[in-house]
């Protein structure tokens, strides 16, 4: 139904909390269970900070590059915690709240951006594909293990995650063209941060919304104040229901705003005024979720304050472990690509190896 009372042709956009936190929506308005809030809280929290810090160690030459999920993390907690935990996740590259949700340990998302292949290898028990750099190719990935599902009988669904800028890519309309057509049960979730490194998002489409694009592929499409847990959370679980129960997929535009750099690498304040920086910040998911939660009772700034501590407390030790674990042989390099090293890929780990003094 929420589908259906939101159609993005109309204009509409679903919310259930505004930016203030208030309750806006009483109609879609149902209580989530305390501890999921909380847990969702906490990892926005824990991401936000780990954030934080993954840009300070980076400064300090003990990361290779970072992309913050900074201001993204409402929509991306919310729409773990729609799903179950035996569904999958086949992220984008700025997902880092939605691999905290699903639990996998953080060192290995560090790992991963120190440059170490270990950060790639997901934990056995964790549904999760590993990190994809190359924009769009999450989405025929997710609709393939969505596929599977099909030809398996297995009542699992997958949610997937792209950039605003990724949908103007030939991979974004490939995945929803043929899930739809494959009734692959899979959500696909357009993280709309506003900017494709300092590409706008008016400057990428001619199109009014990104979620009319599903619209266009015939599949269930809504546009949604991503920054608002409430409006992501029931948005998907709806979405969720609908695959689960064998009507292929859906698409929702998460309306947010990227309120750090691109990566590391880049300087915002170059292609975005100071105004326009302001009004995206005004609608931070964790201020939002912060008020509801004291306002209804659930969590007091004492609790924060500690949540806060105990998070900061975990990227430190996470980050150590990762600072210990961060060590790639050489022969690691070369060893993997054939069954055997080539002739040239010999030759080329013998100059490596004199090039590293052969400490290794
Ligand atoms: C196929 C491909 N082309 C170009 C790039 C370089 N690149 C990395 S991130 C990025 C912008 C992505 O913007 P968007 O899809 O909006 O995601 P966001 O960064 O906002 O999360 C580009 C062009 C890439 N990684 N892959």
């Amino acid at each position: 139904m929420i589908f259906e009372n939101h159609n993005p042709l109309e204009g509409k956009v679903f919310q259930i909390l505004d930016k203030t936190g208030k309750v806006v929506n009483e109609k879609y308005y149902k209580d989530i269970d305390k501890d999921m809030l909380l847990k969702m809280y906490r990892c926005m929290v824990l991401s936000r900070i780990q954030d934080e810090w993954a840009l300070k160690f980076q400064r300090q030459g003990r990361m290779l590059t970072f992309a913050p999920t900074l201001g993204q993390e409402g929509l991306q907690v919310a729409s773990m915690a729609a799903c179950r935990e035996d569904d999958w996740l086949v992220p984008a590259f700025r997902s880092n709240a939605a691999w905290l949700y699903k639990g996998l340990p953080m060192k290995n998302i560090f790992l991963y951006w120190c440059g170490n292949e270990m950060g790639s290898k997901i934990p056995d028990h964790i549904n999760m594909l590993p990190i994809v750099v190359p924009i769009g190719t999450q989405f025929n990935h997710a609709t393939g293990v969505g596929m599977s599902f099909r030809y398996t009988k297995e009542d699992k669904v997958v949610v997937t995650y792209i950039g605003d800028g990724g949908t103007s890519e030939g991979e974004f309309y490939e995945g929803i063209n043929f899930a739809g057509v494959m009734n692959a049960p899979v959500i696909f979730i357009i993280q709309n941060n506003q900017f494709a490194i300092s590409t706008s998002v008016k400057s990428q489409t001619k199109a009014k919304t990104l979620a009319q694009k599903g619209i266009a592929a015939g599949i269930p499409s809504i546009k949604v104040d991503g920054n608002d847990i409430f409006a992501m959370y029931f948005a998907t679980k709806e979405a969720v229901e609908n695959a689960r129960s064998g009507n292929g997929p859906s698409l929702i535009e998460a309306v947010t705003y990227r309120q750090g750099p691109h990566t590391t690498a880049d300087d915002p304040t170059i292609y975005r005024s100071e105004e326009e920086h302001l009004e995206g910040m005004s609608k931070d998911p964790i201020i939002r979720t912060k008020n509801f939660l004291i306002e209804k009772g659930i969590l007091t700034e004492k609790d924060e304050e500690k949540i806060r501590e105990e998070c900061k407390k975990t990227v430190f030790e996470e980050f150590e472990k990762a600072d210990q674990e961060n060590i790639t042989p050489l022969e690691d390099i070369f060893k993997y690509t054939y069954k055997e090293m080539t002739e040239n890929l010999k030759e080329q780990y013998e100059e490596a190896k004199k090039l590293e003094g052969g400490k290794n």
